[in-house]
């Protein structure tokens, strides 16, 4: 049983909350599998994002913009997987649509549906960063991004980490993304980090403006999470260079 009103109550007082495990091997061995086959290449879908992971474990050396490069299982991020009926049916967890509905409202869709992967004794040291901003390209700021463990994630494994109620000042630049050095001077987020590791298919909440990041993978095993952002249906793209995203509808009515 999942106390909602709980976990709710410590969502918005502290800008993350652990769900618990949500996910049964069953499913999991499925995503996982569905994350190899994404990866090598034998699952393929039109449209999916891919970025390849450092070999240095360095955020300065990841390279943008190439998308599918070959068959390896060091892709670092996958994005788009809402094109995957495993992967979609996951994002529409009923769960997940209570928890959305009650801090979103009924009509709701995902700003993006993401795999992020740390190879074992890889991945890429990930800093402290805010999900939002002008970044983002759109007309309100979103709150809610529910993160699953597909496989465990101790302190060794990179498991995300966050600064406890950093949410409540909101974006730290207008812009959002990675918190620039003179923020970090301030506010002293290391001094306040905590680690939240987790065994797989359990699930986390974080909220959009709260500090995170995560570390590399020192373990002999793959750390693989799949992190969705749900937002508010009325929700507009206002990017102008291109035509404005359509964003993916996942839940409508109370
Ligand atoms: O899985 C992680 O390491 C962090 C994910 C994250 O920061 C994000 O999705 O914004």
């Amino acid at each position: 049983m999942i106390d909602l009103d709980r976990i709710l109550e410590g969502y918005e007082r502290d800008g993350f909350a652990r769900v618990g495990k949500v996910a049964d091997d069953e499913t999991l061995a499925k995503l996982r599998a569905r994350a190899d086959e994404l990866m090598l290449g034998t699952v393929r879908y039109e449209g999916m994002f891919f970025q390849i992971d450092t070999a240095s474990g360095s955020y300065g050396d990841l390279t943008y913009g190439k998308g599918y490069e070959g068959p390896s299982l060091n892709y670092r991020k996958i994005e788009k997987l809402e094109i995957d009926p495993l992967y979609r049916a996951w994002i529409n967890h009923p769960v997940f649509e209570a928890i959305a509905k009650r801090v979103i409202g009924p009509d709701i869709v995902i700003y993006r549906a993401l795999l992020m992967s740390k190879k074992a004794n890889g991945g890429t040291n990930l800093p402290w960063h805010q999900d939002g901003g002008k970044f983002w390209g759109i007309d309100r700021e979103p709150k809610l991004q529910v993160w699953t463990a597909l496989d465990d994630a101790p302190i060794e494994a990179g498991c995300v980490e966050v600064f406890p109620k950093s949410h409540l000042r909101g974006l730290v630049t207008p812009l959002g993304g990675v918190v620039p050095d003179n923020h970090l001077s301030d506010r002293t987020p290391d001094m306040h980090a905590q680690p939240l590791p987790v065994k797989a298919g359990e699930v986390l909440l974080i909220h959009n403006h709260t500090w995170h990041r995560s570390g590399v993978n020192r373990t002999t095993s793959p750390r693989r999470a799949f992190t969705v952002c749900y937002m508010e249906a009325a929700t507009r793209c206002t990017r102008k260079k291109r035509a404005p995203r359509v964003f993916f509808p996942v839940f409508r009515g109370a």
